[in-house]
């Protein structure tokens, strides 16, 4: 493998795309593989079909210097790599169809010291699964071929920087093949690379996710629980963070994205008997989203007694998080779509995305003015920097701490 610059990515999404430009641009040959032809016929044009900031340019310069290649099929290569999606089915039980498809892709084209690495997120034994598969199918390379676990822990928006610089958790199915993927993640990763096995390294994933949701939950839990006693929750945090051993995280809208909102449930799943906290985790941030949901209602229906018309509602931000045009997951839409279905008089702004399918975007100064109440749903830096003049007339309700104490 060592003098073998081959690789085929399987899987050219949010994870995958980035993962085989980088290493493209690190003197590696990469294929780039993904079932859907656009996505290939798009890439192979040196352009991108998700968003993230820095991966246009990159993807551009290697495919015109021609390190990377898209194709619908994998090609044989020294190194596979498996970055697909992990989706539930039926209720929160992982589903790894696309791995094992993605695996199969690959099987007819392995032969021996070649080096096969799952980075999708997955389930505690995947790994074991896959190579009992391979070694099914081609009995012939048991023992003969190097296979490994290697998670990703990168944060969307920051993907480029923190796919070379973050430190990877590496484990193998035996210790020679956590040497052997070590030494291929050296070739383009400059943060620190940690040797375990392939199970401690699937659990890794799922902790890291779960440590964050708990965390998250407790801040959300905190809020729901400032709300009855008339607290700044934000206030209150800031203050409790002051000790030098404490360090909350931020209530808001609820818990979004591809990751935190569903990687806990592998372990749920798995683990049901033990798995409480990080259960409760997740209904607590999923409950928070309703809440927020009955909160805007409420205060629209008092808004209506006390003046004899409905109110025009104003939603701030509609991404999953600050400062990004992701919608994906996202309770702030999620939360929108709710009042929408309501038949609320409802205006959106969101400042991060052109125009959307289902609301009309909204400019910040013109909902300012028309709307009667405010709800703030993203703690977007373009909330948070804009000059609020006071207006006694207008109620304001601020789920993420952006604009004003509630
Ligand atoms: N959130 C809060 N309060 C906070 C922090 C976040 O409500 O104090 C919310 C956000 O608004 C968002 C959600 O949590 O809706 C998740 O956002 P995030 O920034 O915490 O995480 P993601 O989903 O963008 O990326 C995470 C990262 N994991 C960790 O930080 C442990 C990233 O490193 C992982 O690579 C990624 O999941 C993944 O792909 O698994």
């Amino acid at each position: 493998m060592s003098k073998d610059n081959s690789v085929v990515m399987v899987g050219l999404g949010y994870i995958g795309l980035p993962t085989a430009a980088l290493m493209a641009s690190r003197g590696l040959q990469v294929t780039g593989v993904d079932i859907q032809q656009s996505v290939v016929d798009t890439i192979n044009k040196g352009k991108i079909h998700i968003v993230e900031p820095d991966l246009s340019g990159l993807v551009h310069h290697v495919v015109s210097q021609g390190t990377l290649v898209a194709n619908t099929q994998p090609v044989s290569a020294g190194t596979y790599l498996i970055a697909v999606p992990t989706p539930f089915k039926g209720e929160h039980q992982p589903d790894i169809r696309y791995v094992e498809s993605a695996t199969r892709s690959v099987i007819p084209h392995l032969k021996p010291g070649d080096l096969f690495i799952i980075e999708s997120t997955s389930p505690v034994g995947t790994t074991e699964k896959m190579q009992a598969l391979i070694e099914g199918e081609r009995p012939e390379l048991k023992d003969e071929l190097y296979i490994a676990y290697c998670p990703e822990r990168v944060l969307p928006g920051n993907v480029i920087y923190e796919l070379e610089h973050n430190d990877r958790v590496i484990g193998g199915v035996n210790a020679t093949s956590t040497a052997k993927a070590l030494e291929f993640y050296a070739r383009f990763v400059k943060g620190e690379l940690h040797a375990t096995n392939a199970k401690t390294a699937e659990m890794c994933k799922l902790v890291e996710n779960s440590y964050r949701d708990v965390n998250i939950a407790f801040a959300n839990e905190l809020s729901l629980i400032c709300d009855e006693a008339g607290i700044n929750p934000w206030e209150l945090i800031a203050l409790a963070n002051k000790h030098p051993r404490v360090n909350i995280l931020q209530p808001g809208t609820g818990v979004g994205g591809h990751c935190i909102a569903v990687d806990p449930w592998f372990i749920v799943s798995d683990f049901p008997q033990q798995a409480n906290i990080i259960r409760q985790a997740r209904e607590i941030n999923n409950y928070k989203t309703l809440w927020v949901i009955e909160k805007i209602k409420n205060e629209a229906l008092q808004f209506e007694q006390k003046h004899g018309r409905v109110p025009v509602v104003a939603a701030l931000g509609l991404a999953f998080k600050p400062n990004i045009d992701d919608l994906r997951e996202s309770p702030a839409l999620e939360v929108a779509r709710a009042l929408k279905s309501e038949g609320m008089n409802l205006l959106v702004v969101e400042p991060h995305v052109p125009s959307h399918a289902e609301f009309e975007l909204r400019e910040l100064e013109d909902v300012r003015e028309n709307a009667d109440i405010l709800v703030v749903l993203v703690a977007h830096n373009a909330f948070r920097q804009y000059n609020w003049p006071a207006q006694e007339d207008k109620r304001v309700l601020d789920f993420c701490g952006a604009i004003k104490p509630n």
